[in-house]
């Protein structure tokens, strides 16, 4: 079995996307709590030789550091044939989905989360509003995406749930509402075995 070490932090989508995958497919690993909000030169140096921007999720497999959340979750579903990663055509879905993911709803949500956080101090007039116009297509295109399924991977909740729960599991923090599709895809994803709080994914240091 692979040596696994997850480096992430509770209030991170990204590094919350790999630690639920690493719990629903059974991969044992350890964490490490890193500080995203401190100044990223305090962060450990072999932290921030692994990972090139000092960002989370890092994920080391057998001393090999892997970063990028979208690709770590491809790395596990293929490595590991888990989470849709089983068959080809669950590999394909997954792929779309992260790619969707990428560029739609894990581009709008965190902004707007953070533009909540700092009370939209550094956001042009107009940027909170442009992103809330892009929800709004995004939760339409969530709810066909799903398309009647339990989960965007079929009967069981593969790479691409995890990637879109990384920020949708924050909605109310971004300001914005789900679409009763959405909210039931939610509470499936919540009722999950392998589901835990950010902050038992990642512990905070003694
Ligand atoms: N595209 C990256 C984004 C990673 C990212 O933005 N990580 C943030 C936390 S959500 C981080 O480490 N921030 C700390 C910093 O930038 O100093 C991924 O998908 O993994």
């Amino acid at each position: 079995m692979s040596d696994l070490v997850l480096y992430g932090h509770p209030e991170s989508g990204h590094a919350c996307k790999v630690a639920l995958a690493l719990s629903i497919a059974g991969l044992a690993h350890r964490t490490v709590w890193i500080d995203i909000w401190a100044d990223p030169a305090s962060r450990p140096a072999n932290f921030r030789t692994w990972s090139p921007f000092a960002e989370v999720p890092l994920l080391m497999i057998d001393g090999e550091p892997y970063v990028q959340s979208g690709a770590i979750l491809l790395e596990l579903a293929s490595r590991y044939r888990c989470l849709g990663g089983e068959t080809l055509a669950g590999l394909r879905r997954g792929r779309e989905l992260l790619m969707w993911e990428a560029n739609r709803i894990g581009m709008c949500l965190p902004q707007l989360e953070d533009a909540r956080r700092v009370q939209g101090h550094g956001f042009p007039p107009g940027a909170v509003e442009w992103l809330r116009m892009r929800y709004a297509v995004d939760r339409e295109r969530f709810d066909a995406l799903l398309g009647g399924a339990s989960f965007f991977q079929g009967d069981n909740p593969g790479i691409g749930d995890c990637a879109i729960w990384g920020y949708t599991q924050w909605l109310a923090e971004a300001g914005v509402e789900p679409s009763p599709v959405m909210q039931a895809w939610l509470d499936r994803m919540q009722g999950l075995a392998a589901m835990k709080p950010p902050a038992v994914f990642f512990p905070a240091p003694e």
